[in-house]
């Protein structure tokens, strides 16, 4: 017998997050303004869980940044190099305008958002990779991460030790990048060492042996000439056999413009911030300019006073949806909902997934037995303002196997297992 599938199976613990904001530049996402709290879910069945990793020269803001983001961050912050040893990693829900709308409209008992995981680990120096500093122990932590946050000093401080003397993001940004680069040539040699030796047991694993070795040889020259793994072109298959290699440089990189309080209202008069913007459009990554600092004294004041202290260092707006956001664009994320009295709940998906796929984010089972997915845009379904509203209306689309499901999307999946 069909069933319907609409709501979460495992009931999440909700709790409530603080916001921290961030100010974002020229990266837009209209969706994503988040209210004063939102919610984390808990549960341990995350829909499709996004992490990133936080990447930098020693005491340039990781750890404030991430402190800030995540409320429960336990890393540490000091004004001294290496200050974080282990790598942290926190969880906050991705703040999203359209749950609370959606959640009215259904009179849902409880709103869950999907959620981003954010690791914070030490700060690399130049010789990393080799052991130097703390070595590439660190690279190892973020090796699991969809996206990397890199982190550059633009604040001008004495106080503040810069592992290289003074500030200049060009260089900064040089000695991040080929850290990372020869991190993963020797990854690369150890597999190659390995793909040499091993004898593949049929004929299937010999053709994709043959295709991981002839990728990773394009690549090593790649990173050889200075360039990332991502700037290489590979064959959907050739992209598959080297995917367990988890190359840093194949992953998409956000520039995290670390600035002072006095630059935010007007960041792109700081000429550093300008340099790493340069920087990021030339190597086709996201730019997002925040103050580490403020966004850490934000989470120390009472939410009511937040938006007053904003406004007198000339912003407004939440920040860190905006760096989510940018995270969401890069990665070519998208959201769709499920809406019901129980629960209101943001899902993240790839673009391009279909209806089957989506649902399997949800539960196996629902993309096993998928059937077909009662479907309305979020518009229709605001517009209508119940989905029962929106059925007798003829806004319910019944969508099959095939339909690629689209920015927030209301689905409800009739499933048969
Ligand atoms: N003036 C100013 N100081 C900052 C800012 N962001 C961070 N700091 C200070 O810089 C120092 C180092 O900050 P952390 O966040 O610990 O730096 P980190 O990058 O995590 O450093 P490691 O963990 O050692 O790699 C602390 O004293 C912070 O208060 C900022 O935007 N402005
Ligand atoms: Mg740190």
């Amino acid at each position: 017998m069909a069933k319907i599938a609409s709501q979460h199976l495992c009931p999440p613990l909700c709790f409530q997050l603080k916001t921290s904001f961030l100010r974002n530049l020229p990266l837009q996402w209209p969706n994503l303004s988040g209210p004063g709290t939102r919610f984390l879910s808990a549960s341990s069945r995350i829909s499709m869980s996004l992490r990133a990793g936080i990447v930098g020269l020693p005491n340039v803001g990781k750890s404030t940044l991430f402190n800030a983001v995540v409320e429960n961050g336990k890393a540490q912050a000091a004004n001294f190099p290496f200050c974080t040893i282990e790598p942290n990693v926190g969880i906050v829900g991705v703040p999203d305008s359209r749950l609370d709308v959606l959640g009215k409209l259904s009179k849902s008992q409880r709103i869950v958002s999907t959620s981003i995981e954010f690791v914070d680990i030490a700060g690399l120096v130049k010789g990393a990779s080799q052991g130097e500093g703390l070595g590439n122990k660190f690279l190892s932590h973020i090796r699991g991460v969809d996206s990397i946050l890199q982190v550059v000093r633009c604040f001008e401080d004495d106080d503040i030790v810069h592992v290289n003397g003074k500030v200049n993001p060009k260089s900064d940004i040089e000695v991040i990048n080929l850290e990372l680069i020869f991190s993963d040539l020797d990854q690369i040699e150890k597999r190659m060492d390995k793909l040499k030796k091993g004898k593949a047991k049929d004929s299937q694993s010999k053709v994709k042996e043959e295709a991981e070795k002839s990728a990773l040889e394009r690549i090593q020259q790649a990173l050889m000439d200075g360039k990332p793994a991502r700037s290489v072109s590979l064959t959907d298959y050739e992209k598959e056999a080297v995917q367990h290699l988890c190359l840093l440089t194949m992953k998409p990189v956000i520039y995290v413009a670390n600035v002072a309080e006095s630059d935010l209202a007007q960041p792109e008069d700081n000429p550093h911030v300008k340099q790493v913007g340069e920087l990021a459009s030339q190597l086709q990554s996201g730019l997002v300019t925040v103050s580490a600092q403020v966004e850490s004294e934000l989470t120390e004041i009472p939410p009511e006073e937040r938006n007053e202290y904003l406004n007198s260092l000339g912003v407004s707006d939440s920040g860190l949806g905006n760096l989510i956001g940018a995270t969401y664009q890069l990665l070519g994320l998208r959201t769709y909902f499920t809406s019901g009295e129980k629960e209101t709940k943001a899902w993240t998906i790839r673009a391009g997934m279909t209806a089957p796929q989506a649902a399997g984010v949800i539960h196996s089972d629902f993309e096993r037995g998928f059937i077909r997915a009662e479907t309305v845009s979020y518009n229709d379904f605001v517009a209508a303002g119940s989905l029962a509203a929106a059925r007798e209306k003829g806004l319910l689309r019944s969508e099959g196997k095939d339909y690629v499901v689209q920015e927030g999307d209301v689905m409800l999946f009739r499933f048969n297992v």
